[in-house]
């Protein structure tokens, strides 16, 4: 894997930020898209732009025939038995949700358990209290070590005949940590519970099996994948599906509709309601082959060692603290750090006027700030289409951050 080629597919490198190259270093927020993405996206509206699942003529054979590929290749990316276990969503937001909705709140009930992590995105914490408030379940928390990863004897003492779900981020998106989610769904499954994994920072970056994982349920968003915003997955096991209700009730997922009552099509289609986002879908195929074709073992081997070497060089620059697994450990390809007694939305601001792209703020994840001690924290997240250079030039800008601001510091 080569990302001084890979980034020639991705037009946004020819953009000036401020004067400089851009180092997009925001790709857990966003990944940019290649330029067969690109122009998949608008061969679809030029060459069968229509809907999907009604009309008989050409154009919408063509749409129907691209949309449901697009479902065989996103199945096959994640290596799901059957291409009928995923779902078209809008992101892994929405993909939450909908277990949330059609499946924890018809079914849970007072005394009944949800067993999560503290340090969650919103998006898989923010569900689950609206599902306890719902049914009278209630959330335990798994306890975090001091560098924010899970020790699989907390997972076993928390984790009882109680319990009805167990979540967790397979990468954290502020921490990086990697986490068991293979051995945690082991120990869910021993209990009754279903195991709901959010895949946002893990199917991106690294090979992913549903089978060898036995998750019940994996969330996912297109556009942290090379694919366009406004698309997401979620997979679920055939049988779950089956008992899930679905959230959007309305066109294209139904069978029969009687005046006081209606009946559904089966799993995927029930779970999309109305015109389904078919450009979107067709992109998020166009960049599962973008990315087959490079390897997504190659993909994890290159974000892992660029993060861990903006690890060491963090590390060594006086005035920084690091927050996370430590340098060597096995991780996803983000680093979070703050530059002592400066707010990271100004750390952000200089780097930016070199060109360095970075997210600062909560990351969607207050309660982790909290037991960090942080309101916020500054986060450089790599991919395939940075290089080692991109490191440098945050360091660079970093120290040029430190000297600005040297008067804060002390
Ligand atoms: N995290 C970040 O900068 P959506 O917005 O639905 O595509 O993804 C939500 C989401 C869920 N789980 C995890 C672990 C995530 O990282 C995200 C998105 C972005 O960290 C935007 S807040």
């Amino acid at each position: 894997m080569n990302p001084i080629e890979l980034r020639k597919d991705f037009p946004i490198f020819e953009e000036k930020i401020n004067g400089h190259p851009l180092v997009y270093l925001d790709s857990a927020a966003t990944s940019q898209k290649p330029r067969q993405v690109l122009d998949v996206l608008k061969r679809y509206y030029e060459h069968e732009n229509s809907n999907v699942h009604r009309g008989v003529h050409t154009l919408g054979t063509r749409a129907t025939e691209s949309y449901e590929q697009a479902r065989e290749k996103v199945a096959t990316f994640i290596h799901a038995p059957s291409a009928n276990q995923v779902v078209f969503t809008r992101g892994t937001t929405e993909s939450l949700n909908m277990i949330a909705y059609g499946y924890a709140r018809t079914r849970f009930q007072a005394g009944d358990e949800i067993v999560l992590p503290p340090s969650e995105h919103h998006s898989n914490l923010i569900p689950w209290q609206q599902v306890a408030r719902a049914t009278g379940a209630s959330i335990k928390y798994l306890p975090l070590q001091p560098d924010g990863t899970i020790r699989l004897e907390d997972v076993e003492a928390t984790v009882t005949e109680k319990t009805k779900l167990v979540t967790i981020a397979h990468v954290s998106n502020v921490l990086g940590t990697i986490n068991p989610v293979k051995e945690i769904a082991e120990i869910a499954h021993r209990h009754g519970a279903i195991m709901v994994v959010d895949g946002a920072q893990s199917v991106p970056h690294m090979p992913i099996d549903v089978v060898e994982l036995d998750c019940d349920f994996l969330a996912f968003s297109g556009h942290k994948m090379c694919g366009p915003t406004g698309i997401g997955v979620l997979y679920g096991k055939k049988e779950l599906f089956e008992q899930m209700e679905p959230t959007y009730f309305g066109g294209e997922m139904i069978d029969v509709v009687e005046l006081y009552e209606s009946t559904w099509k089966e799993a995927p289609w029930k779970f999309e309601g109305g015109t389904p986002i078919i450009a979107g879908a067709i992109g998020l195929g166009a960049a599962v082959d973008y990315l087959s074709a490079i390897g997504l073992d190659a993909v994890a081997e290159h974000d892992a060692k660029l993060a861990n070497l903006a690890m060491e060089r963090l590390q060594a620059i006086d005035g920084i603290d690091v927050y996370g697994p430590q340098a060597g450990v096995h991780r996803g390809g983000l680093v979070t750090f703050n530059l002592r007694g400066v707010h990271p939305h100004d750390v952000a601001t200089v780097l930016d006027t070199q060109g360095v792209a970075v997210r600062a703020g909560h990351h969607c994840a207050q309660p982790l700030m909290r037991i960090l001690g942080v309101g916020s924290t500054a986060r450089a997240s790599f991919y395939l289409y940075n290089t080692e250079d991109d490191v440098e030039h945050l360091v660079e800008a970093l120290q040029q951050a430190k000297e600005f601001f040297g008067h804060a510091i002390g």
